[in-house]
């Protein structure tokens, strides 16, 4: 039998916010990773952090768990003073247009784990792995991962689901897909706050149960226009996606998201939340003064494909060749053999890929 180390520390804490919501203020659990500050520690011998059987019954039914704190919010604010002059550096990143680097578009946001260490080290940090291993069992990869900043003035992102995320792609192809089981849909998305991120920054907000329906047919695809509008939620506050209007997608044309069911997710600097892009997510306008800093990455099992249909890039107004591209081996191993893999980031750096646990969990989720 396989058991899990008893988390004796508590849920997060549910406060009454304006506009209905609800703030998460509390870490809730995990031990603080002290080996991000030292460039080559072995992360592997950290003791293991994985969901409590609670935890994993909450992700199941609201489709996200956390949040969980990975840094001390000064080692945050260390490593993001760090890391923000070297991300403006993009002479090793993967993604170059016409031989130059495609900074005009969201893609130049993407992929940055596979250039700096400080992100290569956060995408295989044992406090996420471990959690992700009890959702997805033991053989993980990393898809993806970007940046999403907002500055003062900036709209809240519209509220959206993803599933196979075709809907942003010039091919109107689907960028990921399962080939276990129908029932699996999206990926497993870690979202740390890289800064303070509260109601007035512009925070994450998330809508509970909604992960097992998809409200927006990606197939329908939707055109791409710098400055778009997105959809206006009921508390009448400014919303974009990043040139797309999520609108265009519904499944049904008169539905608008019921946002008395929305979380907001105030978080300190260092902690982190797992959600499946296939929750309804979204969050606020920026109104305050300092800018918020979220970092996305994305995972799936070792069994998916990634890129089956392209060799390139084409969203958010700018196009990119996958040619350097290559998934991360975060946890496990991959007997499929379906995608090409990179070891090491384009400077060298090797990824480390956590060992599956002893009595590694099933893929699980809901149908
Ligand atoms: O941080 C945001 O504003 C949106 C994040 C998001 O859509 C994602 O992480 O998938």
């Amino acid at each position: 039998m396989c058991l899990h180390p008893t988390d004796n520390l508590s849920r997060p804490r549910h406060d009454t916010k304006p506009l209905g919501a609800i703030a998460l203020g509390i870490p809730s659990s995990g031990s603080l990773e002290t080996l991000i500050l030292r460039p080559e520690a072995s992360v592997t011998q950290s003791s293991a952090t994985p969901l409590t059987p609670d935890q994993l019954a909450q992700f199941h039914r609201d489709g996200f768990a956390g949040p969980f704190t990975l840094y001390s919010p000064q080692q945050m604010r260390d490593s993001f003073r760090e890391l923000r002059p070297r991300l403006m550096d993009r002479r090793s990143s993967i993604y170059t247009v016409d031989g130059k680097v495609s900074d005009l578009s969201s893609i130049a946001n993407y992929d940055r784990h596979l250039d700096v260490p400080f992100l290569a080290r956060h995408i295989c940090q044992p406090g996420i792995v471990d959690r992700l291993q009890s959702i997805l069992g033991p053989d993980i990869l990393c898809w993806r991962s970007e940046f999403f900043p907002k500055y003062p003035g900036s709209p809240g992102t519209s509220w959206h689901q993803a599933s196979d995320f075709s809907a942003v792609t010039a091919s109107k192809k689907p960028q990921i897909e399962w080939t276990t089981g129908d029932h699996f849909r999206g990926a497993l998305t870690v979202w740390t706050a890289f800064t303070e991120s509260t109601v007035e920054n512009g925070c994450l907000q998330l809508m509970p149960g909604t992960h097992t329906k998809m409200y927006y047919d990606e197939s329908k695809g939707m055109g791409y226009s710098q400055g778009a509008d997105g959809n206006s939620p009921s508390s009448g506050d400014s919303r974009a996606f990043f040139g797309y209007d999520y609108r265009d997608l519904q499944v049904e044309s008169e539905w608008k998201p019921d946002e008395s069911k929305a979380l907001s997710l105030v978080m300190k600097p260092g902690e982190f939340m797992i959600f499946w892009s296939t929750l309804m997510h979204a969050s606020h306008p920026h109104t305050s003064g300092d800018m918020r800093m979220g970092y996305t990455v994305r995972y799936l099992p070792t069994s998916a494909r990634i890129f089956p249909y392209s060799d390139s890039l084409e969203e958010y107004g700018g196009k990119a060749s996958l040619e350097n591209y290559g998934a991360v081996l975060v946890s496990g191993k991959d007997e499929y053999g379906h995608n090409e893999l990179r070891t090491e980031t384009t400077l060298g750096h090797p990824f480390t890929t956590r060992a599956a646990p002893p009595c590694a969990a099933p893929p699980s989720r809901p149908a």
